[in-house]
């Protein structure tokens, strides 16, 4: 099951909400209302930090006032230390796991929103369909746009039609502003034969992407190439393009200041094993999500044993 990847400011916060959000969801299945508060309570309180929680410590703090007790307590420092939480593995593996699995194919719903939706007795893409046409409100905008492609967005894309994109992209690009550049990173700059979805960085000063990023978005919109929207943040653009006669696919979308554009390159050219291994190499109190990645750094990927290569200095 794929675990949401924000990219936000609270990457460990949000990992934590998540998790307990799935032992929540399995509290309320079972009417087990008073359970599911505490749960709620702690995540609330965790949505209303302004930092990361990347330590132990961190934790202490956190629960130091009333109303987190040592069992919730145990619970997130597990999440901090191994960046998973058995319980919520459990829920998810049960009885409902394939209807789970099922439900967050779609893009936008997540373990907590499948479970939800478990317990409403939506079992599996076909019966969500039905349901939405009931009753529109139980997905979000972004859930909606997701069922809409589910099956197009299930298709991984050939390198070749990446390439296409990429082609298109430069063109709008440099049509925007010349002194702008792109690089496709993620899997394809990794070399994979095909991609879930294709990561473009925008490149050029400050200045010039502050007008030119939104100019591009525009100009993609314009030409009839982007189909929705999923998310606009500051620098940041998550939606679904396509091609006459291909299917709908992913494209994400980074402004990146040349200053920041080796780091950009690392971080979003992954793979996201890699960046848990380098993250756990610079944070000691990361123990890595993978508990084997630090043990065995062989990732399959010719660029990123490379730079694992680079990074200890080999
Ligand atoms: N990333 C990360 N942690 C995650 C997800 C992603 O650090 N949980 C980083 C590394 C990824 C990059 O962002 O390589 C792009 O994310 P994608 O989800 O697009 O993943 P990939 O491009 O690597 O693979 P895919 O072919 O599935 O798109
Ligand atoms: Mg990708
Ligand atoms: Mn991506």
């Amino acid at each position: 099951i794929r675990t949401s990847f924000s990219g936000g400011d609270f990457p460990m916060n949000e990992k934590i909400c998540e998790l307990l959000g799935v032992v929540q969801e399995s509290c309320l299945m079972k009417k087990d209302q008073f359970r599911a508060t505490g749960y709620q309570r702690a995540i609330a309180r965790i949505r209303a930090l302004r930092q990361d929680i990347t330590t132990v410590d961190d934790v202490a703090v956190l629960t130091s006032g009333k109303g987190i007790g040592t069992k919730l307590e145990r619970k997130i420092i597990e999440i901090v230390k191994t960046g998973r939480l058995l319980q919520a593995e459990n829920v998810l593996e049960n009885a409902e796991g394939t209807a789970v699995r099922q439900l967050c194919n779609v893009w936008g719903i997540g373990p907590v929103k499948a479970l939800h939706l478990i317990a409403q007795g939506i079992k599996s893409v076909t019966q969500l369909r039905d349901a939405v046409r009931h009753d529109s409100q139980i997905l979000d905008r972004n859930q909606k746009i997701g069922l809409r492609h589910y099956e197009d967005l299930l298709l991984r894309i050939p390198r070749r039609h990446v390439a296409e994109l990429e082609k298109f992209v430069r063109m709008v690009v440099k049509s925007v502003d010349q002194s702008l550049d792109i690089t496709v990173a993620g899997s394809y700059l990794r070399g994979k034969k095909d991609c879930g979805d294709v990561d473009i960085l925008i490149c050029g000063s400050s200045e010039q992407l502050r007008f030119g990023f939104v100019k591009v978005v525009k100009e993609m919109r314009k030409k009839g190439v982007l189909t929705d929207d999923l998310t606009i943040g500051q620098g940041k653009y998550f939606g679904i393009f396509r091609f006459p006669g291909r299917p709908h696919a992913r494209v994400d979308l980074f402004a990146v200041p040349h200053e920041e554009y080796p780091f950009a390159l690392l971080t979003y050219t992954g793979s996201a094993i890699f960046n848990r291994y380098v993250n756990s190499k610079v944070d000691p109190n990361c123990e890595s999500v993978d508990g084997n990645c630090n043990r065995h750094p062989i990732f399959g990927d010719t660029n990123t044993c490379l730079l694992v290569a680079i990074y200890e200095g080999r």
